[in-house]
């Protein structure tokens, strides 16, 4: 049975903005309290999407979460009508309303962790949402993507949903932007690396002094084993700390692999050497092939900032493939010249395209932030909910849509905006009808 990767893009949603939530994050610190473009963003996010899929990739969407997400300020104390909360929040905690706006499910590689069906015990795919609770803003995204992953993946036969990992620091789980899976085929069996900033039971591990490290030993043991995983072919490595404190707050920052290709800076994990030998081992007779940036190459400082190793790694034929980047990488010199040589001299990443995605870069969301990887065999992918599958057609009704809805500025002082409440609401009542999908957004029930 042939099988692919497909990738499924989150669709920025309507209150994009940058609140300089994500500390650890350079670019959402530096963005804060910057002006927004919200239609110009999921524009950005759309062209990328069609490029790919005029390509041949297999391309599907994850919608936006409803936001602002008022009942949370409810929660925390602020009382009265809609527009009473928001004017108050606005006042005495413009963080807490910036986290309650925030747009952050676009980055669906935090979603979720996915095992395929080639590598779990039971032969069904595996999805965990990722719990993302190092960030209030991010912390309440699970419930609204169990819901949209139940209704997208909607097939018992095929597909097996769990429950996000208890919200505890010591379960810290930011999802598939810390996973790579490497395999010869998509649809045989694979090795799948889990890569952790810390681990929560014990004090063995050096941590970063400045920055958190967000994902756990703990929680990336966990997934695998919700996943069914043969840990004979799964490896966790640790995250350098001094990475985590120069700026590398997920592993995609830092490393990227698609099926027997790893593309990693040299200052990506602890032992790196030995986490190389062991994918290696636990690969067996598929070769893994590993390119490996050096400082002197490309300065990790470099590497943040141009988010070359956020890229997407995509098979173009049995052997080649593409590197997907964001624009950054062109305006850097040290990385334009770095990939210009690299597409000469090796074999398998043979060509290299950039999108403009800007709108997302500023928070700390490159190319690979912006899509989950479901690897899916023909009777699975024909499972899966048809009207997230991007077409022409959905194409053509989601810029339609986003151009009817979206405003193309965004400021700290719009968000005490009460008319935003609805905007959004009608939004993406309307978003979940074009697409027919069930109520997904709590608003609907
Ligand atoms: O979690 N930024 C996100 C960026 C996520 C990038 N994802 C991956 N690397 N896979 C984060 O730090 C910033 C929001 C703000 O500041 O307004 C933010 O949430």
């Amino acid at each position: 049975m042939k099988a692919y990767e497909v990738n499924f893009d989150g669709l920025v949603g309507p209150t994009h903005n940058y609140s300089g939530l994500s500390f650890g994050n350079i670019a959402s610190e530096q963005s804060l309290k910057d002006v927004s473009n919200p239609k110009l963003a999921a524009q950005q996010g759309l062209m990328k999407i069609k490029a790919l899929a005029d390509r041949g990739f297999k391309q599907g969407i994850l919608l936006p979460h409803h936001r602002p997400e008022i009942s949370l300020l409810r929660q925390l104390g602020f009382q009265g009508s809609d527009a009473q909360i928001l004017t108050r929040a606005a006042k005495e905690a413009p963080a807490v309303l910036g986290s309650v706006y925030s747009a952050s499910a676009m980055w669906t590689a935090n979603a979720a962790t996915v095992s395929p069906s080639a590598d779990s015990s039971d032969g069904l795919v595996h999805f965990t949402p990722a719990n993302l609770n190092a960030k209030l803003h991010r912390a309440i995204e699970h419930p609204t993507t169990s819901r949209m992953l139940q209704g997208v993946f909607h097939n018992e036969r095929y597909f097996l949903h769990h429950h996000a990992l208890p919200s505890v620091g010591q379960f810290g789980d930011e999802g598939a932007a810390n996973h790579t899976r490497f395999c010869s085929k998509y649809d045989e069996a694979g090795v799948e690396l889990f890569v952790y900033g810390r681990a929560a039971f014990s004090q063995r591990d050096i941590l970063p002094k400045r920055y958190p490290a967000r994902q756990t030993l703990e929680a990336s043991q966990a997934v695998a084993r919700l996943h069914t995983l043969d840990s004979d072919r799964v490896v966790y490595a640790q995250q350098r700390p001094d990475t985590i404190d120069a700026g590398v707050f997920h592993n995609d920052v830092i490393s990227v692999g698609n099926r027997d290709v790893f593309f990693c800076h040299e200052r990506a994990f602890v032992n790196q050497a030995e986490v190389i030998d062991e994918l290696q081992h636990k690969l067996g007779d598929t070769e893994l092939h590993v390119i490996t940036v050096t400082e002197e190459e490309v300065p990790l400082r470099d590497a943040i900032a141009s988010y070359l190793f956020n890229s997407q790694l995509l098979s173009t034929s049995e052997t080649e493939m593409l590197l997907v980047v964001p624009g950054e990488c062109e305006t850097i010199p040290r990385v334009d010249q770095y990939l210009k040589k690299l597409v000469k001299a090796d074999k398998r990443i043979s060509e290299v395209i950039t999108f403009d995605l800007k709108q997302s870069m500023k928070n700390g969301g490159g190319a690979a932030c912006l899509r989950l990887r479901v690897a899916l065999t023909d009777d699975e992918l024909a499972a899966v909910h048809p009207g997230v599958i991007l077409t022409d057609h959905l194409y053509a009704l989601l810029t339609a849509w986003v151009d009817r809805h979206y405003r193309d500025q965004l400021s700290q002082s719009d968000l005490a905006d009460p008319r935003f409440v609805d905007e959004s609401m009608v939004a993406l009542d309307e978003l979940t009808q074009l697409l027919g999908l069930p109520a997904i957004y709590p608003f609907q029930h």
